[in-house]
């Protein structure tokens, strides 16, 4: 039988006085400001959840960690918790160098040691952590796109925590979580990892698992970074607190986790483990497709829906944590109860509603019954989620110079605002350039940059409730991947490709600018001496050789009509 050992885990902190000793020194180091997920990966080391690591991870244990989830050491390790940087910063670092590491406002968390500096292979990588080099899948997309193209390794220390405003009370290193079980003589606990709205099932299931190992119950949410397009941690943690309510007096709590995810199936089910094991647990839920990223590039699952289980029940024991396994509850009407699928009698009416059922129930404005969730947490969702007639969106066309991207976003911002209900901002290539972007040229940094920028502001005018029409040439499928996921987070992103070919294009050459680049007179000409990535699943495709405007831009609302983003 499993009893935790609540003695704490090693911190990577230095005392009060060294760290304002540590602090003004740092002042002269060079400095790495560290992405969001970084962000979380350090507060992770330094406050012990990822103990055994010491820092982020040198190269020899990288490669170890990526080829056989263990530390050089034999330790079981399955996550490689690296420091990208970009070559230009890598250019400026030597091996033996101590940087300072910087939150997003500048202010410096800890010193690294660097002892390792080298460029991984991104593909080998992806393929043995995540199993597929396929950038369907986020942590894969994050590597290849996102992520700098080296790595920096070195153990850390730890001058001071990253700062939250929100939840505090509810956020707990693991040592403090550990004082907490031994204080309230906890010493059997099963925790509940999750990215998603506890409902009803979730509830009696995680209840079920509690009485069975005869354990005291730790909810355990991701708040750092989850899965692109998850309902946000604010709106989360509220719905918890209505379901804490649920759960007899003194057996439960919940405790908030910085953990930036990665989706990673199996490797991330026993990466789980082994952090809440240094919060202190004994007993660890594993569902069904546990931290599944969703579907590859073929339309395939990335991984089988028991892959986790499996491999978790294989090192449990190394990792002195036992699986739960997960029990799919399903609402069981004559009886008014839930109960373990397996187990339900026969002949009776078993009902269910999926997380896409939910989704298209919250996004059509429809009822949601009170056997699947409290009332509670349907009323937190709808005030975040409101029917996708009242949310922001973004229509993006992209397509060569001379298409009649903004000719046909023209005409939809008139027509969107004859309809009325929600402020239409128009982000025309031309406009954006005059306006935000004047500094820009147009070799691939500065696309990039000019279309993130666009993004950005699209990104802000879609959570505000508006709708964003951007107009941008938009040349490359990566930025546009980019931008796509910043959007999604606060509404929908309709992509439509004005798919105008280049002969056509050139021979309209409203502006002469294909005459000048077919003579050399601009460079980087897209279409002509610079590449188009065409879209390959836009949402729409029109085609301006054989339809009018008018006709386009119709085509797009009543694309939005049928996306239920505009009518009723
Ligand atoms: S990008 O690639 O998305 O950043 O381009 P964008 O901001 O949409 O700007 C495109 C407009 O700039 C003019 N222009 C060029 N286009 C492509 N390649 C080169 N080298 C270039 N130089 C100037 C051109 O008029 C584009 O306008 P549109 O409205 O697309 O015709």
């Amino acid at each position: 039988m499993t009893l935790a050992n609540l003695a704490p885990v090693p911190e990577l902190y230095v005392s009060y006085d060294s760290a304002q000793k540590l602090k003004t020194e740092a002042g002269d180091l060079i400095s790495h400001d560290l992405s969001p997920r970084q962000l979380c990966d350090l507060e992770m080391l330094m406050n012990g959840a990822f103990n055994p690591l010491k820092g982020f991870l040198g190269e020899a244990d990288y490669d170890s960690v990526v080829e056989t989830m263990r530390l050089k050491d034999g330790a079981l390790w399955p996550m490689p918790i690296t420091l990208d940087v970009s070559e230009t910063f890598a250019e400026g670092v030597e091996t033996g160098q101590d940087i300072a590491l910087r939150d997003q406002e500048g202010v410096i968390l800890a010193i690294m040691s660097v002892t390792d500096k080298w460029v991984p292979n991104k593909s080998r990588e992806a393929e043995k952590v995540f199993g597929a080099d396929d950038s369907a899948h986020p942590a894969v997309n994050y590597l290849h796109n996102q992520a700098g193209k080296v790595y920096l390794g070195g153990p850390i220390t730890g001058i001071q925590q990253p700062v939250h405003y929100d939840f505090k009370a509810r956020r707990d290193t693991p040592n403090e979580l550990r004082a907490f079980f031994r204080k309230m003589g906890w010493r059997k606990v099963v925790a509940f990892q999750t990215r998603n709205p506890l409902h009803r099932a979730h509830q009696e299931l995680t209840f079920r698992a509690a009485k069975e190992a005869q354990a005291n119950l730790l909810i355990h949410p991701v708040v750092g970074m989850t899965k692109p397009g998850d309902v946000d941690h604010f709106t989360r943690v509220r719905c918890y607190e209505a379901v804490l309510d649920q759960y007899p007096a003194a057996t439960t709590t919940m405790s908030l986790l910085n953990l930036a995810m990665r989706m990673a199936g199996p490797r991330e089910a026993v990466w789980h483990g082994l952090i809440r094991k240094n919060h202190g647990v004994t007993h660890f839920i594993v569902g069904r497709d546990h931290a599944g990223p969703g579907k590859n590039s073929a339309g395939e699952d990335f991984y089988g829906p028991y892959d986790a289980q499996d491999l978790f029940r294989e090192h449990q024991e190394e990792m002195g944590i036992e699986m739960v396994d997960f029990k799919h509850m399903v609402y069981v009407q004559e009886r008014a109860q839930y109960e373990p699928a397996d187990e339900v009698e026969e002949g009776a009416t078993v009902l269910n509603i999926s997380g896409t059922e939910l989704r298209r129930r919250l996004a059509e404005g429809l009822e949601i019954p009170e056997w699947f969730s409290f009332p509670q947490v349907v009323k937190e969702l709808r005030r975040t989620r409101p029917p996708r007639a009242q949310q922001g969106f973004t229509v993006f066309l992209t397509g060569l110079s001379g298409s009649g991207k903004s000719t046909i976003a023209n005409a939809l911002m008139i027509k969107l605002m004859e309809m009325g209900g929600r402020p239409v901002t128009l982000l025309d290539g031309d406009i954006v350039r005059k306006n935000l972007s004047s500094e820009l040229g147009f070799s691939k940094e500065h696309r990039d940059l000019n279309i993130r920028r666009i993004g950005y502001v699209a990104s802000e005018i879609t959570k505000n409730g508006g709708i964003a029409i951007c107009a941008p040439i938009a040349p490359y499928a990566t930025t546009r991947r980019a931008v796509r996921e910043d959007i999604e987070q606060f509404g929908a992103f309709i992509e439509v490709h004005v798919a105008t070919s280049i002969e056509e294009c050139e021979r309209r050459d409203r502006k002469g600018l294909y005459k000048l680049a077919r003579e050399g007179k601009i460079k980087e000409f897209t279409g002509i001496s610079d590449p188009y990535d065409v879209p390959e699943n836009p949402e729409l495709r029109l085609d301006t050789e054989t339809v009018d405007v008018d006709h386009c831009a119709h085509q797009i609302l009543l694309k939005l009509e049928s996306l239920g983003l505009i009518g009723a």
